[in-house]
């Protein structure tokens, strides 16, 4: 098989949607609401239909909307100050998210730009893994722009709003933390599918779920444990483990499933998880590929 690397996020295809495409699981909190599930879907089509350069539409939310982002803001808010790593605390006022406006995509997105370069791209679902890790090679976060469903404010089975914006947008807009996902894409471009299998891992127990060292203190950059309560005070409440994060090493199983991790990648900087990330990466692309194309000024192969 051959596969054509993307040299541009055109060439990265965002309509490949897994799981939650049209229909939504059974264990899903709005299978059973019509009403939601069609809502899910048209905002869905707008991420379908739109192109890389254009202005990301604004959405009208509903006052149920509105008033969902509001409960999940207000519980999350208050875990920062103790759990969040500094960079989350610094970048996160940039946003200046308010409790009865659902922010738009669009303006949080040129607030990227400026601090960091990084740009957010809609998406209408769980995006494929090696599209999804692509899309950072170019510095682009692909984020979906529905609101998970009302009957459960702080529980998602898939990303949402609440989860791409108050978990993985604050960490964008810091530079070393960018750096160290970059690097991630970067490898992502011409793994193969075992490798990106890998890196999808590597990207779980980092961006979803890392943790990293303050002194002596653990907190946590991960997106799923800056967007859950409950795992927030787990990672803290010492019943997990943790480890020193090396991605050479095999990883473990990922759980999906609620229920929450029984073990955390710990980094001693981002600049440190970036520098192992590097070396990681160039031993999984073939030194005699290399082409001459930059990306964000790092060579890489294909
Ligand atoms: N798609 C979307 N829309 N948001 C994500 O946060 C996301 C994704 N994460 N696809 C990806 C997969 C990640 O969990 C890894 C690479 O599979
Ligand atoms: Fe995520």
């Amino acid at each position: 098989e051959v596969r054509r690397v993307p040299q541009s996020l055109e060439e990265v295809d965002n309509g490949q949607i897994l799981g939650f495409g049209a229909d939504l699981a059974e264990d899903h909190p709005g299978f059973k609401d019509q009403a939601y599930k069609d809502r899910r879907m048209a905002i869905a089509d707008i991420a379908r239909a739109h192109r890389v350069g254009d202005p990301i539409p604004r959405l009208e939310y509903t006052s149920e909307e509105v008033h969902v982002w509001n409960t999940v803001l207000r519980e999350l808010r208050g875990l920062y100050p103790d759990g969040a790593c500094a960079e989350f605390q610094r970048c996160f006022p940039l946003f200046d998210f308010k409790e009865d406006v659902v922010p738009q995509l669009e303006d949080l997105s040129q607030i990227l730009k400026r601090e960091t370069g990084w740009q957010i791209r809609p998406v209408a679902g769980l995006l494929h893994p090696r599209d999804f890790l692509n899309g950072l090679a170019f510095q682009t976060f692909h984020s979906t722009q529905y609101m998970r469903h009302p009957s459960k404010p702080m529980y998602t089975p898939e990303p949402d709003l609440c989860h791409e914006l108050l978990g993985h947008v604050p960490m964008l807009a810091d530079p070393d933390f960018c750096d160290m996902v970059h690097s991630i894409g970067v490898a992502s471009l011409c793994a193969d599918d075992s490798q990106i299998w890998h890196l999808t891992k590597i990207y779980w127990f980092t961006v979803e779920f890392g943790v990293v060292l303050e002194g002596d203190e653990k907190k946590a950059f991960g997106a799923g444990i800056l967007s859950s309560y409950g795992e927030m005070e787990h990672m803290r409440t010492g019943k997990a483990y943790f480890v020193p994060f090396d991605p050479h090493a095999k990883q473990p199983k990922m759980s999906y499933k609620d229920g929450y991790q029984n073990r955390y990648f710990v980094l001693k900087s981002f600049k440190d998880g970036a520098q192992k990330l590097r070396d990681y990466c160039s031993d999984i692309t073939p030194p005699d590929i290399m082409v001459e194309r930059e990306i964000s000024g790092q060579a890489f192969k294909e």
